[in-house]
């Protein structure tokens, strides 16, 4: 059975739900509608009772290469704040059942915070993770650098978040981001299989055990998302990002000045 959405597929396969990422023609960048058209079906499925685990992916060359950089590049701190769209985000975050990643070729940016929102990662072995943001002048916004420091500890999250540079599945499976790497053709069925595994386990376990494991690493989380997003709307009142941006869209090498 599948949704008519712009931005996404989703269908139920016995009881496990997908949400496909279907942008392919822009390697699935992440604009606002498309956030709110994720979690709204994260949402409905969340209360679906045919429904046991979900899982997300995405169509094509990536699983998402991060915010949609034409729809962001124009963006004020104050459009930000107005639009508010890290409120449908912090939704993710009260989904009770299990969440699968099932990622292909690039998690980047807002792509890869929408990993780290998910329960369980796996990953095709020529995925690339990374934060770019610095590259075009901002930072993460969506939960990046509270949720990958959580995940590999303070020194290597820094030399990631600074370099931007992409990190290959091996190195991200090496440092914890990911559960486990599959050869690309065969991501999808080894995902579904192991959400079929995890499907037939006792609902309310799989729930009250999300919830404190949640505890474990979320308590004081809160606090860094709201001076992550103070400083990423800060940085969208600076020269460099009119210019890393717009490098982007011209296809062109940035030129920073501290600005
Ligand atoms: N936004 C908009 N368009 C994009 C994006 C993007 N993030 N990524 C790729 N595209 C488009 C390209 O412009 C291109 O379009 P066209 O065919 O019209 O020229 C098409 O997708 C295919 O991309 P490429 O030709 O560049 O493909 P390559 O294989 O050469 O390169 C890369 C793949 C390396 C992934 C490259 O596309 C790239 O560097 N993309 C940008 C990655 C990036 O900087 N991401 C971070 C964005 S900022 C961010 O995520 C901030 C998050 C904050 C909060 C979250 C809110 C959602």
């Amino acid at each position: 059975m599948s949704n008519a959405h712009q931005f996404i597929e989703s269908w139920i396969e016995d009881s496990i739900a997908v949400i496909q990422l279907n942008r392919p023609e822009v390697l699935n960048a992440l604009n606002r509608e498309m956030v709110e058209e994720i979690v709204e079906t994260l949402e409905g499925y969340d209360k679906d009772d045919r429904v046991r685990v979900i899982v997300l992916t995405g169509n094509g060359r990536a699983f998402a290469a991060g915010a949609d950089i034409d729809e962001m590049s124009a963006d004020t701190p104050i459009t930000m704040d107005s639009i508010n769209q890290f409120a449908t985000w912090d939704r993710i975050a009260l989904i009770r059942k299990p969440i699968i990643a099932s990622v292909n070729g690039f998690a980047l940016g807002g792509g890869f915070e929408l990993v780290l929102n998910c329960d369980i990662i796996f990953a095709d072995e020529n995925t690339q993770f990374g934060f770019p943001e610095v590259n075009l002048g901002v930072m993460p916004g969506a939960g990046g650098t509270q949720r990958l420091t959580k995940v590999m500890g303070k020194a290597k999250a820094l030399e990631w978040l600074w370099l931007g540079e992409s990190m290959t599945a091996l190195e991200a499976y090496k440092n914890g981001v990911v559960n486990r790497l599959i050869a690309p053709e065969v991501l999808f069925e080894e995902t579904m299989k192991f959400a079929s595994k995890i499907a037939k386990q006792p609902p309310l376990s799989l729930r009250f055990i999300k919830e404190a494991v949640n505890k474990a690493v979320d308590s004081p989380l809160v606090d860094g998302l709201q001076l992550e997003r103070k400083n990423f709307y800060l940085l969208f009142d600076s020269e460099d990002q009119t210019e890393g941006m717009q490098a982007f869209i011209e296809k062109r090498k940035p030129n920073f000045k501290g600005k």
